[in-house]
């Protein structure tokens, strides 16, 4: 069973959307567990996702639910969860668990031996976007939990953070820099000080041979302008974790719309999702999106500049 928040990540459509097809066209009844949130099993994931699919296709949201409901959506729009749902598709890990707990409860105690042993452990499972995605990126979610929950001390979550920071940036450096073509901008806007995520996509999309401009944390959106123009940039990617940083990230997508190069601008991250109108969202795993923007940089490449 998945929080709203994770339905919202897996399928792509926002919180507020779910809520709102919920109320107005009743196709999918989420259950609730024992506080009363609500939670998704894989079929309504399933069948959000296909209401996305068309909706993305042009269908008014009305005509979704209908074709839904009667059992009328076209076979190519249907979704099918088993292979689109990063949750379903990257089965646990073995021996993940293990390092987890260890991680947690390594920051816990502040024992920075701990924490770099659970990553050695963790970043031995896998392919680095894997370990990123079924990994540590749940792992990471977990220290948040423990940090809200006051079972691990500010101190600690930072001594941990710190840690895997420090590997993203050893991964970002031994991706190399094996550039192919223009370059693509990565950062956060203004204001926003979660980079795990976009330094993990900044490795990911320099693994693959693209030339990436890190930025990292907190870019003004004047910054923003003065990168793409200094690199010629051909693409932005905006990392955009709290709903807190939608404002100042849709500022700096408006404003490189405006950019002379007309950059492609793309998001990414939990509150990433339908930021501004011609932004382009990327996947929800990093490999994915990786992936995706890779395919893009290459439509772009065959296009005049
Ligand atoms: C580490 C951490 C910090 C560190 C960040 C260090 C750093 N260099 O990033 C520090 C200590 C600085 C920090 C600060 C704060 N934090 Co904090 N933090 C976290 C924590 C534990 C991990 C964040 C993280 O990296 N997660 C891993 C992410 C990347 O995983 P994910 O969201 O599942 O991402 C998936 C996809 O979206 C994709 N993805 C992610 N990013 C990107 C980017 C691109 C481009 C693409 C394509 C894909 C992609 O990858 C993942 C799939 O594998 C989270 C807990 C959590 N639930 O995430 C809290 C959390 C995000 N923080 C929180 C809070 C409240 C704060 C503070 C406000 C605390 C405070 N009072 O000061 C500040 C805000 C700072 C700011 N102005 O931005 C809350 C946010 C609540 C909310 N509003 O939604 C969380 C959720 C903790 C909690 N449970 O309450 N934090």
């Amino acid at each position: 069973m998945y929080t709203i928040k994770r339905a919202a990540q897996l399928t792509g459509v926002p919180e507020t959307s779910l809520r709102a097809w919920e109320r107005r066209y009743a196709v999918w009844a989420p259950q609730r567990n024992e506080s009363g949130y609500r939670v998704y099993d894989q079929e309504s994931l399933a069948v959000i996702s296909t209401m996305r699919r068309l909706v993305d296709d042009g269908w008014s949201p009305t005509a979704a639910a209908d074709a839904l409901r009667n059992g009328t959506v076209p076979p190519a729009l249907a979704a099918r969860m088993d292979e689109e749902s990063p949750a379903a598709s990257s089965t646990t890990l073995p021996g993940s668990t293990t390092y987890t707990e260890r991680f947690l409860s390594a920051a816990a105690q502040m024992d920075t031996t701990g924490i770099e042993e659970s990553l050695d452990g963790g970043f031995s499972l896998g392919s680095f976007e894997h370990v990123v995605d079924a990994w540590l990126f749940p792992t990471l979610e977990a220290l948040g939990d423990g940090w809200a929950r006051g079972e691990i001390d500010v101190a600690g979550e930072h001594t941990a953070s710190h840690a895997v920071h420090r590997r993203l940036a050893a991964a970002f450096d031994a991706a190399g820099s094996r550039s192919r073509g223009p370059a693509v901008v990565v950062g956060l806007p203004s204001g926003s000080q979660h980079d795990l995520g976009a330094l993990a996509f900044a490795t990911a999309i320099r693994r693959r041979g693209l030339h990436v401009l890190y930025l990292g944390a907190d870019v003004p959106v004047s910054s923003w302008e003065a990168a793409v123009t200094s690199h010629a940039a051909r693409a932005a990617v905006l990392a955009v974790v709290t709903p807190q940083d939608r404002p100042a990230a849709t500022t700096v997508a408006e404003r490189l719309a405006e950019h002379e190069l007309s950059p492609l601008v793309c998001s990414g991250g939990a509150s990433g999702a339908s930021l501004a109108a011609g932004v382009r969202d990327l996947p929800w795993g990093i490999g994915e999106a990786a992936d995706e923007l890779d395919r893009l940089t290459d439509e772009l490449a065959s296009q005049p500049a």
